[in-house]
């Protein structure tokens, strides 16, 4: 075996759960571009379908390309097993119509991405399920919140938008007490950064759309938790509930971006570090919201939770939505997209893009300011990203005096 569990994050990454001689010598394993699978017998494919034989048997339930991305992925983020899926809402929902039945409750922060919100509240709610929002920057407060009938405790850290950091070995701890699973969106993150389910989580969903792809090509998701629970959910969420099944093709980009995880994390949150600095010193910008910078509220938990931190950023403008659009409009490098993590830099408004499925009373009740603009920093030039937004601001102040 060239690589297990004891060897190094990038090694995992790149040669985990596969062995060229399997495969012909072929060092980049073969995509299985199939939907179903023969049997030898019709007692095989029955034993098979029975469970009592190992074997794939229809691409909805699993495939061998996809199954070596649901290894690899299980051992980056130091878990039992792992599943693939279509996308990051295809990994949520399957985790959540599972687990989850009529009468439970579940606890969320106060911050997630739009569409989790919206399935949370416009689909989990109206069957049958009490959500309710609970601040977990201040992990107490869920020791006043929690009760028996909450199944599952679920948080991004850092989230989306607001950058807001979760406790989570503080946070799981509580949860275990009362018998609650907790479940962590590690998009932001990604293993390289935090691995929650060393920290006491039972699952981890991931957008790998996002850094794990890294190169804005796909959309797919990931859910990481133990045998059992991956075993259960592959045949209810995954198979029956949803059907959000990942492509094998998926599987293979995915794995292709996996092979450079860690070296795009690390230069791309040494250049969000030096555009966070940079922002944070123009009079135009109240506030960077980036767990890099010693004036982040949580830069503390930050150090202690994360080994590196990652490459998105909020701000809020000076001059609220107007400026904030003008800015945007005023880059020429930086493209003006939502979707993060990707080689390329990408700026977006929250409230009207992302986050925009909220009412405004909603946004405001969970901390998306009109004025708040997300930067997700890729991996050109770092002088290049802080000359485009400098000529940007430099227009904006002119457009400002002359107004
Ligand atoms: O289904 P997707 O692969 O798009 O993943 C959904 C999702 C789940 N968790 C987090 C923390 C996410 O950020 C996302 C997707 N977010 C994109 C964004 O914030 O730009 C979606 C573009 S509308």
């Amino acid at each position: 075996m060239s690589a297990d569990k004891t060897t190094g994050f990038a090694t995992r990454a790149i040669h985990y759960g596969y062995e060229p001689q399997d495969e012909q010598g072929a060092l980049t394993p073969p995509v299985h571009l199939t939907s179903t699978f023969t049997f030898d017998s019709a007692e095989q494919g029955a034993a098979i379908f029975a469970g009592e034989e190992a074997g794939h048997f229809y691409s909805r339930i699993s495939n061998p390309t996809v199954e070596l991305l649901e290894k690899r992925m299980a051992a980056l983020e130091g878990a039992e097993a792992a599943l693939g899926f279509a996308s990051g809402m295809g990994a949520i929902t399957a985790l959540m119509w599972s687990i989850l039945r009529p009468g439970d409750e579940l606890i969320t922060d106060t911050t997630l991405y739009g569409c989790t919100y919206a399935f949370f509240h416009h689909g989990l709610a109206e069957f049958g399920i009490r959500v309710r929002h609970v601040d977990l920057s201040d992990p107490t407060n869920l020791e006043g919140a929690i009760s028996d009938r909450t199944k599952v405790v679920y948080f991004e850290t850092p989230a989306n938008p607001t950058m807001d950091l979760v406790d989570i070995q503080a946070v799981a701890t509580i949860a275990q007490k009362h018998g609650a699973r907790v479940a962590v969106d590690n998009t932001y993150a990604t293993p390289v950064n935090t691995r929650p389910i060393e920290l006491g989580a039972d699952f981890v969903v991931h957008s790998a759309t996002k850094y794990l792809g890294g190169h804005g090509d796909l959309v797919a998701g990931v859910l990481v938790g133990s045998a059992e629970d991956m075993a259960s959910i592959r045949l209810t969420g995954l198979k029956d509930y949803t059907g959000a099944v990942m492509s094998p093709f998926t599987a293979f980009l995915l794995m292709r971006g996996l092979k450079t995880l860690e070296v795009r994390m690390e230069r791309q949150s040494k250049n969000a570090m030096a555009v966070a600095r940079w922002l944070e010193a123009q009079p135009g910008v109240e506030r960077v919201h980036y767990p890099g910078l010693e004036s982040f509220p949580q830069h503390e938990l930050a150090k202690r939770q994360m080994t590196g931190f990652s490459a998105i950023m909020a701000f809020d403008i000076n001059g609220g939505v107007e400026a904030g659009q003008s800015l945007m409009n005023n880059l020429n490098l930086i493209r003006r997209a939502v979707s993060l993590g990707d080689t390329e830099s990408l700026i977006q408004h929250p409230a009207s893009m992302t986050h925009s499925v909220l009412s405004p009373e909603e946004r405001a009740e969970h901390g998306i300011h009109d004025d708040l603009v997300r930067l997700s920093v890729g991996l050109e030039t770092c002088a290049d990203i802080v000359a485009d937004l400098e000529q940007a601001f430099a227009r904006l102040d002119q457009s400002m005096q002359a107004a």
